[in-house]
């Protein structure tokens, strides 16, 4: 069993509701939550033509691998609509999503393959991720750069805006 942080946004079409189905979802695929942040409303960042996305972070346990969980995020997804746009390279602009399942951190482990890379490589330069992952575990430890998420957030030079959401 091994404890992980998710991160959840949408922006576009009903955002909360799209958070609270993947949250439900998630249970019925081995992924036990059992911390999830409150909502955040947050700037797109290198996003194109889309709204303000709504943000949560998600703590679960699972039995499943890596592989198994993302398999899992991905199927989610597409229940809940997501439409995959031919992929503008990983660089470029990002189309507006019903949702989005990221893995950030998978106990302690350490993951870099094609399509798959864990800790998530841009979660210490996003405030929509470390925002709301410091409001329900600010000492988890990042096993590359050896900070707290806490420690993260203060130092992170990201500067977009994320506030609480309040519905
Ligand atoms: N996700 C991205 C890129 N940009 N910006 C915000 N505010 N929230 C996101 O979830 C987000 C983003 C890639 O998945
Ligand atoms: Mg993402
Ligand atoms: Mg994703």
């Amino acid at each position: 069993m091994q404890t992980i942080y998710l991160s959840l946004g949408s922006n576009l079409g009903d955002r909360a509701g799209s958070i609270a189905r993947a949250i439900e979802a998630l249970g019925a695929h081995g992924v036990r939550v059992t911390r999830q942040s409150s909502l955040y409303e947050t700037e797109p960042v290198d996003v194109r033509g889309g709204g303000w996305f709504l943000n949560c972070v998600a703590e679960a346990e699972t039995d499943l691998t890596p592989a198994e969980l993302l398999q899992a995020l991905l199927a989610i997804e597409l229940s809940l609509g997501r439409r995959r746009e031919p992929r503008p390279g990983p660089a470029g602009p990002r189309e507006p999503r019903t949702i989005d399942l990221d893995i950030l951190m998978f106990g302690s482990s350490v993951v870099r393959a094609p399509g798959l890379e864990i800790p998530h490589p841009r979660m210490a330069e996003r405030r929509f991720v470390l925002v709301p992952f410091a409001e329900i575990a600010p000492n988890a430890e990042h096993p590359v750069l050896k900070r707290s998420i806490a420690r993260l957030l203060a130092e992170t030079p990201d500067r977009s805006d994320v506030r609480r959401w309040q519905g």
